[in-house]
C-alpha cells in the first residue's frame, strides 16, 4: 500500500494557535519554556516538544536556539555536581564516572545532525499519530565530547556481548506498561566501538542546555535522533538484544521477513532533500527569478545530488550543492528558478541521491508506520 503525501498547504493559524498556548503555558509560571520557544514552534508544551520553522534555515550550523526538542517526558534537571555516569552490565570492570572526569578524557568534536524519525509525518494523508511535525524536526550542530569507545574500552566488554543500552534520568509511564520506564536505547556492539558515538557535553560549543540533554547526551551519528538519548545516566552492555518500550514498540517499523513482516527497531536515516524556500502557500512573482533552497542528508552514505522540478515532476534539474560538508551533515542546495509569465500555480519538489546514485522514494511506504517520511513532498506555491 503506497500513500502520497498531500501538497503542504498553510497552517500559519494553527500555528499562531500554538504559540499562544506556549505564551498562556509560560504565564503560569514556566518562563524557560518560552525562552526555549524563542523562534520555535510549540508541537507540545508538556512534554515539550518544539519545532524549528524551516524556512528559517539559513545555515549550514543550526543555531541552538532554533534546534528542535523532542521530549518523551518532563525534562530532568540533573545537579552537574552529583551527575554520575555508569558503565555495567557485561563487562569486566563496571565503573561510573562523573562530569570532572569525563572532561578530563581526549575530546572529540564533530558535526551531526539529528533528525526526529518522526519528521514530516504532519503531511501524510491519511494522518497518523504522534507529534505533528511539519518540516522542522531535524537540525545540524557541532557537539563535543568523550567518545563512547573510549568508556567500553575502559570497562573492557565480554566477548560474548552483544549490545549497548543507552539509558536517559527521564521516564514515566507508557504504553500498556506498569509502573515507570525511563528512556533507553540500544546499538549493536560494532556500532557503539566504531560508529563514532559520542558522549556529548556540548552543543555548538557550550555546554548543553537541559532540553538538549544536559550534562550529556549521546550523539549517534547517521541515525534517527532516538538513538541519541539525553540525560545519560547508564551505559548498559547486554549479552542479548534490548527490546524495550522505545525500540520495539516505539520507533520500530514493519520490515518483510519471512513468515510475516517483523517489527524492527528505527536505526539509519534516510536519504532525503527538503524545501526550506518558498515555503508552501507562499505567492511567488510571475516572471521573477526565485530562487528555491533547502538541505539533503543521508544516513551513513553521502548526498551526491539535489534535483529540483518546479512543475510537478514532469522536468527535473540540477540544484547547486553549497560547499560546507561533513560527514554526518546535512548539505545546503539552491536552485534559481526562472518562474513562467502565466499566472496560476506551480508545484516543486527536491530529490536527493546518493554516491550510488539511490533516489530517495517516489511514493510512502506504509510500513514505516508513522516513521521515516522520506518520499518526494510537493509543495504548492502560487504564481501571481
Ligand atoms: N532521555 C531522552 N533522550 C532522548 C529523547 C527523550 O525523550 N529522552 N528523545 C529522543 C528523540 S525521539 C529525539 S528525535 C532526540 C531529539 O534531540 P533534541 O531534543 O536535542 O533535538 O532526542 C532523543 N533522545
Ligand atoms: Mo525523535
Amino acid at each position: 500500500m503506497n500513500r502520497r503525501a498531500s501538497p503542504q498547504t498553510d497552517r500559519s493559524n494553527r500555528r499562531g494557535f500554538l504559540r499562544l498556548t506556549a505564551l498562556a503555558a509560560a504565564a503560569c509560571g514556566e518562563p524557560r519554556a518560552q525562552a526555549a520557544a524563542e523562534g520555535l514552534i510549540v508541537r507540545e508544551v508538556q512534554p515539550k516538544n518544539l519545532e524549528m520553522p524551516f524556512s528559517a534555515l539559513r545555515s549550514f550550523i543550526t543555531p541552538s536556539e532554533q534546534f528542535y526538542v523532542r521530549n518523551h517526558f518532563p525534562e530532568p534537571n540533573l545537579d552537574p555536581q552529583g551527575w554520575k555516569l555508569s558503565v555495567e552490565g557485561a563487562v569486566e570492570r563496571p565503573f561510573e564516572i562523573n562530569l570532572e572526569g569525563l572532561l578530563r578524557l581526549p575530546q572529540r568534536t564533530q558535526t551531526v545532525l539529528l533528525e526526529c524519525a518522526g519528521n514530516n509525518r504532519a503531511l501524510l494523508d491519511p494522518p497518523v499519530k504522534g507529534v505533528q511535525w511539519r518540516l522542522g524536526a531535524v537540525g545540524n550542530a557541532r557537539w563535543s565530547g568523550v567518545p563512547l569507545a573510549t568508556l567500553l574500552e575502559w570497562a573492557r566488554v565480554r566477548p560474548g556481548a552483544v549490545e549497548v543500552i543507552l539509558e536517559g534520568a527521564d521516564g514515566g509511564q507508557v504504553g500498556d506498561l506498569p509502573g515507570r520506564t525511563a528512556f533507553a536505547r540500544s546499538l549493536p556492539l560494532e556500532k557503539a566501538r566504531r560508529g563514532g558515538v559520542l558522549l556529548a557535553h556540548e552543543m555548538n560549543g557550550k555546554p548543553l542546555t537541559i532540553s538538549h540533554g544536559f550534562p550529556v547526551r549521546g550523539v549517534v551519528p547517521g541515525w534517527y535522533g532516538m538513538a541519541s538519548v539525553k540525560w545519560l545516566t547508564r551505559i548498559i552492555v547486554t549479552e542479548q538484544p534490548f527490546h524495550g518500550f522505545f525500540q520495539s514498540i516505539d520507533y520500530a517499523y514493519w520490515r518483510p521477513s519471512p513468515g510475516g513482516r517483523t517489527l524492527t527497531p528505527i536505526t539509519q536515516l534516510q536519504l532525503k532533500a527538503q524545501i526550506a524556500r518558498p515555503s508552501a502557500g507562499e505567492t511567488i512573482r510571475a516572471g521573477s527569478l526565485q530562487r528555491i533552497s533547502g538541505a539533503a542528508w543521508t544516513g551513513d552514505g553521502a548526498v551526491e545530488a539535489v534535483e529540483v522540478s518546479t512543475d510537478g515532476g514532469r522536468s527535473w534539474s540540477r540544484a547547486r550543492l553549497q560547499r560546507e560538508q561533513a560527514q554526518y551533515a546535512w548539505r545546503l542546495w539552491d536552485y534559481d528558478w526562472a518562474v513562467p509569465q502565466a499566472v496560476g500555480s506551480a508545484t516543486l519538489i527536491a530529490r536527493a541521491l546518493d554516491e550510488e546514485r539511490r533516489m530517495q522514494p517516489a511514493e510512502r511506504d506504509a510500513n514505516r508506520r508513522n516513521y521515516m517520511v522520506s518520499h518526494l513532498l510537493p509543495v504548492q506555491v502560487r504564481v501571481r
